[in-house]
């Protein structure tokens, strides 16, 4: 069998996660409200302006067009700054083990994630070369819970959706991997991730004939 893998990459290979919520967080404490961690959970995976929208929504604050672009590009300016000082060492446990044996085996290696940020972090944590493919928030026009990421992902690959596993970490990127029926494996926590064919608590120990099990299913 072959197979490919397409990786989200915020809060799957790197924990970019906990410097979204605190820029996030700041943008809502300025303007005078707060959201919980359950809340929180619900931008994971979902772009910029629709996170934004989400936030302004759970403070009962309306804006303008133009007023929310500027509202994104604060946050952004924050979230840039966290992300710059990032190193190798905010690599999440057993991720550069899985992207080496699948290197080593040849199999194709995809990045699947929203973030316009995508390049500098890769860039910042030495990932970039594991990668045949990067699709990100700059390459898309729908953002997860739509499945174009992943299947612009299989694409650039040359895979069939049936041959592609996913591995993600928030609900709206499950279901994208739904909608491209392709395969997918839930890292982190179980109860956010409902409908994923395999759950494990970060990438250590995935062996590749486990992948293969996933896709000849
Ligand atoms: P940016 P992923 C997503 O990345 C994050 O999970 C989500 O919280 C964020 O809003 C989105 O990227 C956009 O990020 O503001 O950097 O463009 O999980 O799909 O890799
Ligand atoms: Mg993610």
């Amino acid at each position: 069998t072959t197979i490919a893998c397409i990786f989200d990459l915020d809060g799957v290979l790197v924990d970019t996660a906990v410097y979204h919520y605190q820029a996030w967080k700041k943008l809502a404490n300025s303007l005078g409200f707060d959201f919980s961690h359950a809340q929180n959970e619900q931008l994971k995976g979902v772009n910029r302006m629709r996170s934004l929208d989400k936030i302004l929504d759970w403070g009962g604050i309306v804006k303008s067009q133009e007023e929310k672009e500027e509202l994104a590009a604060l946050k952004n300016t924050w979230y840039v700054d966290m992300i710059s000082r990032m190193s190798a060492s905010e690599v999440l446990p057993g991720s550069l083990e899985l992207l080496q044996d699948l290197h080593d085996r040849d199999i194709k290696i995809a990045l699947g994630s929203a973030s316009k940020n995508s390049g500098l972090i890769l860039e910042r944590t030495n990932l970039t070369h594991f990668f045949d493919a990067i699709v990100d928030g700059n390459a898309v026009t729908t953002s997860k819970p739509d499945p174009e990421v992943f299947v612009k992902g299989a694409e650039l690959l040359n895979a069939a959706a049936e041959d592609c596993i996913v591995f993600e970490d928030a609900s709206a990127g499950i279901e994208a991997a739904i909608a491209a029926h392709m395969a997918v494996v839930g890292v982190g926590e179980a109860a956010n991730l409902p409908g994923a064919d395999l759950f494990i608590k970060d990438l250590t120990g995935v062996t590749v004939q486990q992948l293969i099990d996933l896709v000849a299913k």
